[in-house]
């Protein structure tokens, strides 16, 4: 498959990379590692990074002519299902490639890069960078840290359960490659500033206990109070993620009147399963589900609650 997308890559002048709506540092980084690989090694090529939404540490959201996505390849990065493609005029391009690593069968491209097991969308393109199929080709220091960035982005500097041998393998070949300085490329990723950091804690004390099951219900009226955005809240979920006691923990977001709901547990619970009854979906120890009432929200968080006081599997 890796060739398949390497001679795609080759057949085409234009190529239109895009990510998810709402991106986070795996779906940039990724992206920016892609257009970068590729302007490395054919530099007569045009690569754009669509999208509208912005990431907060870095961004890149080019303009795309739809004239430009009909006679592009697009390649769909970290984007689950069709409808999260930050830009639905992606499918009008000529052609598309999805690489990603989510659980979800919707093989929405000419070629579907998609492995599960992978930690980030990161690890699967650094793991395809790095494959004999790839060879002679240049991989840049730059690639390297986007790359680096991405991985650790997502698993919270290797901290998640979908981290593998493998990720901490091919994480450790970039940075080799780019001779990356890990600690500061951590603190860039990781370190909040100090009105973030002051935001963090005043969400942190909306932290609800039931159980061994932790949530924060954030209403538009504690966004606008707390002068914080949607994506900047929810990446909190990582601090109540800290918390020994708890097995299942979650932040659910008013969003026009409805929740858009993350999830996360420790190892033995599986969570996207009760995500999917709501119409979400992801991994086992990381899933969420959008637009749920307040009835839902409520039902949703009864199950995860009971679910909690389980032994873990
Ligand atoms: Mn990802």
């Amino acid at each position: 498959m890796y060739t398949e997308i390497l001679n795609k890559i080759k057949e085409y002048d234009d190529i239109a990379i895009f990510r998810h709506q709402r991106p986070d540092g795996d779906a940039m980084f990724s992206a920016l590692a892609l257009a970068q690989f590729i302007n490395d090694n054919f530099p007569d090529k045009t690569v754009k990074v669509g999208g509208e939404d912005k990431f907060d540490l870095v961004s890149r959201n080019d303009d795309l002519s739809l004239a430009y996505i009909k006679r592009s390849l697009a390649i769909v990065l970290d984007t689950s299902t069709s409808e999260r493609i930050d830009d639905e005029r992606a499918l009008k391009a000529k052609q598309l490639i999805k690489i990603d690593h989510h659980p979800i069968n919707d093989d929405y491209g000419i070629i579907n890069l998609v492995d599960a097991k992978a930690s980030a969308c990161s690890e699967v393109l650094a793991a395809m960078f790095l494959s004999k199929d790839f060879k002679g080709l240049d991989l840049s220091a730059k690639v390297c840290e986007y790359l680096y960035c991405g991985i650790i982005s997502d698993t919270i500097n290797f901290r998640t359960t979908n981290v593998t041998a493998e990720t901490l393998s091919i994480a450790s070949k970039l940075v080799k490659r780019g001779d990356l300085k890990i600690a500061e490329l951590v603190e860039y990723i990781m370190d909040k500033d100090i009105e973030a950091y002051v935001r963090s804690t005043k969400i942190r004390n909306l932290l609800k206990i039931k159980s061994k099951f932790g949530y924060i219900i954030l209403k538009e009226t504690d966004l606008k109070k707390l002068n914080i955005s949607q994506a900047e809240a929810k990446t909190n979920i990582d601090e109540i993620g800290k918390i020994k006691d708890l097995q299942i923990w979650s932040i659910a977001i008013e969003n026009e009147g409805l929740f858009d709901v993350s999830v996360r547990s420790k190892r033995g619970h599986t969570i996207n399963t009760v995500c999917s009854q709501y119409g979400g979906g992801g991994h086992k120890n990381a899933a969420a589900a959008k637009k749920l009432s307040r009835n839902d929200l409520k039902k949703m968080y009864k199950t995860l609650e009971k679910m909690s006081e389980n032994e873990e599997i």
